[in-house]
C-alpha cells in the first residue's frame, strides 16, 4: 500500500470458495470492513464465479474488472486463493499489476506454509523504465565493434531455484537469505576480466521472473540473449525436469550463436539432493550445451559460471576473427591485412595485448593468444 500509494483502497484474500479469508484495507477507520465485504462480495459474485471455474481448469492467472466505483484486479495466490485488489476508478491498473503479483506471490508462500516469507517488497522496474532500458539495450547492442559493447546474459530457470541469489552474488558478492521474488525483470551490469588475457567482457545480466504469471513476458525479455544460465534446483526434480522447456523458449528468441550453460543450484542442500551430478549431465550432454553444478549459499562455482560464458564469448569472436584472417593470408608470411572493423574489434577485445599486434599486422600473436585462451579454459573447466 505504501508503494501504490492512495489508488489502492483495499487488498482482499479469497479462496476457491468465494470467502474472504483476510481483508486489509488503507484506511479503517473509513470504511466499514464488514459491509465493504458485503458490498464487494455480492458486487464480485459472477467474477468470483468465474474465477472459480478457471481454477477448477486450471486456467486462472490474473484478471481486471471494472464497474464504475472501483477497479479490481484478481490474482491467483497459490492453487486455492486469490488475491484481489480493489482500487481507485482512475487508478491505472498497468502500474499497479507488478505489485499485486508480487504480493500475491508471498501471500501464496505464506498459505503454502514456505516460512519465513519477507514482507519487503523489491523495487520493481516500471513498465515506463524498462521500455528505457530495451532501447539502451538496442544501442548497445547494435554497435559489435564499439568498446561499450554489452553481452546480453539471461538467467531463466523455474521459482525459487536461486537465478536472483545467483545474480547477487555474482554482481555483489552477497547472499541475502530473505526471499525476494523477482517481478519481470532485473538488470544488472558487470565485468568479467580476465587479467592473463588482458580483456574483460561486459554482460548486462537479465534476471527473470519464473512465475507462470510473467510466462507472457518471457519471449520479449529474452529475445537477442547472447548467454543463458538455465538454473534449476538439485533439490527439486520438477525444476529439473522444466530445463528442456526453459531450453526451447531461450532458444527460439535468442542470437543465433547463444552460449547456454546449465547450473544444477543449491548443492550445499547435499542432503536433500534428488538429482545427482550424471543425470545433470546426461541432460546437458543431450542438449548440447555446458554443465555446471553451484550453489548461490556458499558461493560455490557462481563467479565460475559466469567467466566460462565470457570465455567462450572471446574464443567465439577470437576464432571467427582467425577465419576472416586466414582467408585474406598473403603467401609467403603471416603476415595479414586487418581491415578497420577487424581492427575495432581486436582493440575491443585485447585493449593492451594486441594493440602491439595491429601495430606489426602479424597474427602470430592472435594464434599465441588462442593458445592461451585454451590453457586457461582446459585449467580451469
Ligand atoms: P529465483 O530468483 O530463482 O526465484 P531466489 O530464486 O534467488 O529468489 O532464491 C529462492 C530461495 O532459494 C531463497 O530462499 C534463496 O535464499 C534460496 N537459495 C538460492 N540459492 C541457494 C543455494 O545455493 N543454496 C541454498 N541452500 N538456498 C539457496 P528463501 O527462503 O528466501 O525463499
Ligand atoms: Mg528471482
Amino acid at each position: 500500500m505504501q508503494e501504490v500509494g492512495e489508488h489502492l483502497i483495499s487488498i482482499l484474500v479469497v479462496g476457491q470458495d468465494g470467502l474472504v479469508v483476510d481483508i486489509l484495507t488503507r484506511d479503517s477507520g473509513k470504511i466499514d470492513e464488514k459491509k465493504f465485504v458485503g458490498a464487494f462480495s455480492s458486487l464480485a459474485e459472477l467474477v468470483l464465479k468465474k474465477i472459480t471455474l478457471d481454477f477448477d481448469l486450471g486456467t486462472f492467472g490474473a484478471g481486471t474488472f471494472d464497474t464504475d466505483r472501483y477497479r479490481f484486479i484478481f490474482c491467483e495466490a497459490g492453487v486455492e486463493h486469490v488475491m484481489v485488489s480493489i482500487l481507485h476508478p482512475k487508478a491505472l491498473v498497468d502500474e499497479i499489476f507488478p505489485y499485486t503479483y508480487l504480493t500475491a506471490d508471498k501471500v501464496a508462500r505464506i498459505i503454502d506454509g514456505e516460512l519465513p516469507v519477507s514482507p519487503v517488497i523489491p523495487k520493481i522496474i516500471r513498465e515506463n523504465e524498462m521500455e528505457r532500458i530495451k532501447r539502451k539495450m538496442e544501442y548497445y547492442q547494435s554497435k559489435p565493434h564499439s568498446p561499450e559493447y554489452v553481452y546480453k546474459l539471461s538467467i531463466i530457470g523455474d521459482r525459487g531455484v536461486g537465478k536472483t541469489s545467483m545474480a547477487q552474488r555474482y554482481v555483489h558478492g552477497i547472499f541475502q537469505a530473505d526471499y525476494k521474488a523477482t517481478i519481470g525483470t532485473f538488470i544488472s551490469k558487470k565485468e568479467c576480466k580476465f587479467d592473463e588475457l588482458k580483456t574483460a567482457v561486459r554482460f548486462m545480466i537479465w534476471d527473470l521472473a519464473g512465475q507462470n504469471q510473467f510466462q507472457r513476458l518471457w519471449p520479449d525479455y529474452l529475445t537477442d540473449s547472447r548467454a543463458g544460465i538455465i538454473v534449476y534446483d538439485i533439490s527439486n526434480r520438477e525444476s529439473f525436469e522444466n530445463v528442456k522447456k526453459w531450453y526451447d523458449i531461450i532458444t527460439k528468441v535468442a542470437y543465433p550463436s547463444l552460449i547456454l550453460v546449465i547450473a544444477g543450484n543449491k548443492i550445499d542442500l547435499e542432503d536433500s539432493r534428488v538429482i545427482s551430478k550424471d543425470e545433470g549431465m546426461e541432460l546437458a550432454i543431450e542438449l548440447g550445451i555446458y554443465y555446471m553444478e553451484t550453489s548461490a549459499k556458499t558461493n560455490e562455482n557462481i563467479d565460475d559460471v559466469f567467466e566460462w560464458i565470457a570465455l567462450q564469448i572471446i574464443n567465439k569472436n577470437i576464432e571467427m576473427l582467425k577465419d576472416t584472417l586466414l582467408d585474406k593470408r598473403v603467401e609467403d608470411s603471416s603476415k595479414y591485412i586487418i581491415s578497420g572493423p577487424e581492427l575495432k574489434l581486436l582493440n575491443h577485445h585485447f585493449t593492451k595485448q594486441l594493440d602491439y599486434c595491429i601495430g606489426t599486422k602479424d597474427t602470430k600473436d592472435i594464434i599465441k593468444y588462442l593458445d592461451m585462451l585454451k590453457t586457461i579454459e582446459k585449467n580451469k573447466f
